[in-house]
């Protein structure tokens, strides 16, 4: 006996679940959403380690549908940190009086399908079954946390934190020897934050990263009217953008002389932003002479400020292209490597091999003995989050197996098998690894939004992602991709950071803007693609 009938269950209380929350109340849903933490933010919940930022200016990673909620908000700086981005995600729940639908300190720990009654039963950790006409997971792209990574780390006698399972009380770490395990996007925020403070740091390093310097100034009222300003527009170019970001590429590499294309380069690495990455020049992603013209600028900036050719040899990538793994911002986390407390440790042929009671051994048998171990060690991205609930489709078919053999959905909205299963923040549509993710997320929210209410208006109640429509999307996806440098790469973009994960660009690279037409042309065409019954 269902504990709870409701007509749609969104999973996630973080910034895609709070806005399909309120579309669904409002166009009259019984619609209810869970959430492991026990508050509003998700991502912004969870990832509250030393240094966590926005590389997102914040302005442009607000909702932008409503007016009122986006200028009733005013950001202290370009890229504020972990705390006020939860403190604004507070804001949004309260002002859209969400809370009251929310249910937090639950897990969703199975859905399954029942054919008979078109009808998925939920249940929780706490017991409760719940049957919903539509299941929507709004679980996000980067929530998964590779955590336990070593055999026995438990037996660790100091503290060991994953970034993303970071404790709510202050952790504290002065004078401590720290091990930071990591250094994409999340360690070099932790790694340039915590250095002062601790007494000895050592990074393990196997994969160097291309960062660009985060220029992050305080707003006084002038800077945030200025933003404020431009709702109308940035509400209109958004969603437009290749990456949906306020910038975009805009001039091809070949119709510039080389001192233009310098110019460029200066200019979008003056910003100190992500517009190096991602409004520079488009081919970086798919020609690899212009991607290794780039990659050599960030090179030589990077060198200048390291300038020891070790450090140098460490920390500079040699063998990938820039832009073809995430690119972090930073603060100043080259120069942290010459400080006397900071010593990086090389783990690339010389691996970490377990971690026992006293701190880290590698391979070679070398022990580092340590009070404290960070694991920045990333996300089971895109799939993680829904592979790790027991998810039953047709047929009792399970999510889990479907996507350790192949991962496939259709326009990351739908995945075949799945009816009235609606997805956010999964593979095959922009996500975090090439766009604003509130940008993705909103156009994927309001997708669902319309196609729910599309099939109520239309006397339907089941929609269902076909096989053809599936196999299209896939194939015009993996097409795209395999175009794409980043297929070239190893990292969570193409998920080869998990263990037996199926490899696949997991981002859609042709675009935010390319990515909205096809979705809204789906719907325009009677929801092509897609069985509504
Ligand atoms: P990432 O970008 O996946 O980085 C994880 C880091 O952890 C990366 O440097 C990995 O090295 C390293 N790692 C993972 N396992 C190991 C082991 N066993 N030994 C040594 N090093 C290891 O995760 P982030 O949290 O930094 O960023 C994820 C996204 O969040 C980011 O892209 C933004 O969108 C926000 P590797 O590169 O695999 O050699």
């Amino acid at each position: 006996m269902a504990t709870r009938t409701l007509d749609a269950l969104v999973i996630g209380a973080g910034v895609a679940g709070l806005y399909q929350l309120h579309m669904l109340r409002e166009q009259g849903l019984d619609v209810r959403a869970y959430d492991t933490a026990s508050g509003v933010g998700g991502t912004w919940y969870w990832n509250r380690y030393p240094g966590a930022k926005f590389d997102s200016e914040a302005y442009i990673y607000q909702y932008l549908f409503d007016e009122d909620l986006y200028k009733g908000w005013s950001w202290s700086r370009r890229f504020p940190g972990q705390a006020e981005i939860e403190h604004w995600l507070n804001y949004v729940a309260d002002s859209l009086d969400l809370r009251r639908d929310i249910q937090f300190d639950t897990t969703i720990e199975r859905a399954v399908f029942d054919e008979d009654t078109n009808r998925w039963t939920v249940t929780t950790d706490l017991g409760e079954t719940i049957d919903t006409q539509f299941l929507i997971t709004c679980c996000g792209m980067l929530s998964a946390p590779m955590a336990d990574l070593f055999d026995e780390q438990s037996d660790f006698a100091g503290d060991i934190w994953h970034t993303a399972r970071w404790p709510k009380e202050q952790v504290d770490l002065a004078g401590k020897r720290v091990g930071v395990i990591g250094n994409g996007a999340t360690g070099i925020q932790v790694i340039q934050t915590i250095a002062d403070e601790v007494g000895d740091l050592k990074v393990f390093i196997r994969t160097p990263q291309y960062a660009l310097p985060m220029k992050n100034p305080s707003y006084g009222p002038g800077e945030v009217q200025w933003y404020k300003s431009r709702f109308d527009e940035l509400q209109q170019n958004l969603p437009t953008t290749f990456t949906g970001f306020e910038y975009d590429f805009t001039d091809a590499w070949a119709d510039l002389t080389p001192e233009q294309r310098q110019t460029r380069l200066e200019d979008c690495y003056e910003d100190g932003s992500l517009k190096l990455w991602l409004a520079s020049f488009a081919e970086i992603f798919s020609d690899e002479q212009v991607s290794e013209e780039v990659s050599e600028f960030v090179r030589q900036k990077m060198r200048a400020r390291l300038q020891d050719p070790e450090l140098c040899e460490l920390l500079i990538p040699s063998d990938y292209g820039f832009g073809t793994h995430r690119v972090p911002l930073e603060s100043n986390y080259l120069e942290v490597y010459h400080r006397d407390n900071v010593t990086p440790v090389a783990v690339k042929n010389n691996p970490i091999a377990r971690i026992v009671r006293e701190g880290i051994v590698l391979a070679d048998g070398t022990l580092h003995e340590l009070d404290v171990i960070i694991m920045a060690t990333g996300f089971d991205a895109g799939t993680g989050a829904l592979t790790r609930i027991d998810i039953r489709g047709r047929g009792g078919r399970s999510l889990k197996e479907d996507w350790f053999t192949d991962i496939r959905t259709t326009m990351g909205l739908m995945v075949h098998g799945y009816p009235n299963m609606l997805t956010t923040a999964v593979p095959l549509a922009p996500s975090a690894a090439l766009c604003n993710m509130t940008t993705c997320l909103q156009q994927q929210t309001e997708w669902i939004d319309e196609a729910i209410r599309h099939l109520r208006a239309n006397g339907k109640s089941v929609i269902e992602a076909t096989k053809e429509g599936q196999d299209a999307w896939v194939a015009h996806h993996d097409e795209l991709a395999d175009e794409n440098l980043i297929s070239k790469t190893s990292s969570w973009y193409v998920g080869s950071n998990v263990p037996g994960k199926p490899r696949r660009v997991l981002s859609y690279v042709g675009g935010v803007g390319a990515y909205r037409e096809a979705t809204l042309e789906a719907a325009a065409a009677g929801y092509k693609g897609f069985a509504l019954s």
